[in-house]
């Protein structure tokens, strides 16, 4: 079968995994470009439940592109979506106008939302839902970006995006920790976390350990204990929060979290924890279980 499709036809139809015929671009490279690349992506979320057939090939899509100057507008609000960007070097302020379309002039661009640095990635709203571009991005001083097209993005680095967004957005909308955050934000959370399941019982963080992750109890009940204290410290129900203290402190874990029924649980590494949640620590500080224990179990 010889299956063809148009280009109009592809920016309509959400690419559908039954084009046999469809191969990513490859774009050579110099080793000093896969080095620099390879550092580019590899904090990045969008990127990180790709298996190694997809990496090998979203890694040959990807092309260099420097941009020469600050003030260059990457993208501009209300234009269709063409790539997807990662940022290599430099970084970019990202303007929501409330007029849906970016004018001339730095009037035109509206609020800043944003800055995105090394590591970062912008552009990917209008290609995963087939929209104009939702904000203006604009370089801050001479920067490098790496590019993918909107194809290859849509048929390989999609799919568990846009699921995961999904999957989490409800969710997170309900984390009192979260509610001041963007819905812009809690997408960039939902694309770092991963959902881990524990029978009742089950310890799922233990007294002492090195802290690596954070956890959100998506479903179900746990009790926090300390060792010499009989009764809980803690408890925690759904939409609640705990590990934040291992990773705020680099300290060793402050107490012992187990489950008191069937648990689900959307975890953050630390470094997603780091990057994302920056907004929020003053509130997490803020509520510091510690100063409620100190009364139970002074230290
Ligand atoms: P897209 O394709 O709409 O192009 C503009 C990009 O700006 C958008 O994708 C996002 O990747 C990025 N962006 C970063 N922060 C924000 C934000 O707070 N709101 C919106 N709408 N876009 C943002």
């Amino acid at each position: 079968m010889n299956r063809r499709t148009s280009v109009s036809a592809e920016s309509l139809a959400p690419a559908s995994a039954d084009d046999a015929n469809w191969k990513a671009p490859y774009y050579a490279k110099t080793p000093d470009q896969v080095a620099r690349l390879r550092t580019a992506v590899s904090h990045n979320f969008l990127f990180s439940h790709l298996d190694d057939e997809q990496s090998a090939q979203v890694l040959g899509a990807l092309q260099e592109r420097k941009v020469p100057a600050k003030d260059v507008r990457v993208i501009e609000q209300g234009d269709a979506g063409d790539y997807f960007y990662v940022v290599e070097q430099g970084t970019f302020d990202i303007y929501v106008s409330s007029t849906g379309k970016a004018e001339a002039g730095p009037a035109g661009l509206g609020n800043k939302v944003a800055t995105n640095g090394p590591g970062t990635s912008f552009g990917e709203l209008a290609l995963m839902y087939n929209a104009p571009r939702a904000a203006t991005v604009v370089s801050t001083e001479p920067s490098v970006l790496w590019q993918l097209d909107r194809v290859t993005f849509r048929r390989i680095v999609m799919d568990s995006a846009f699921q995961r967004r999904r999957m989490y957005e409800s969710f997170l909308e309900e984390v009192p920790l979260l509610k001041d955050l963007t819905s812009y934000e809690r997408s960039k959370i939902a694309d770092a976390l991963e959902t881990s399941k524990y029978p009742a019982g089950s310890t799922i963080i233990t007294e002492g350990d090195v802290g690596d992750k954070f956890y959100m109890l998506e479903s179900g009940e746990a009790d926090a204990y300390k060792r010499g204290v009989d009764q809980p410290v803690k408890h925690y129900k759904k939409g609640d929060y705990f590990g934040e203290l291992a990773l705020l402190e680099d300290q060793p874990r402050a107490a012992s979290v187990m489950s008191t029924s069937e648990v689900k649980v959307a975890t953050l590494g630390k470094d997603g924890f780091q990057r994302l949640l920056g907004p929020v620590e003053n509130i997490m500080r803020r509520d510091d279980p510690r100063k409620l224990e100190d009364s139970v179990d002074p230290l």
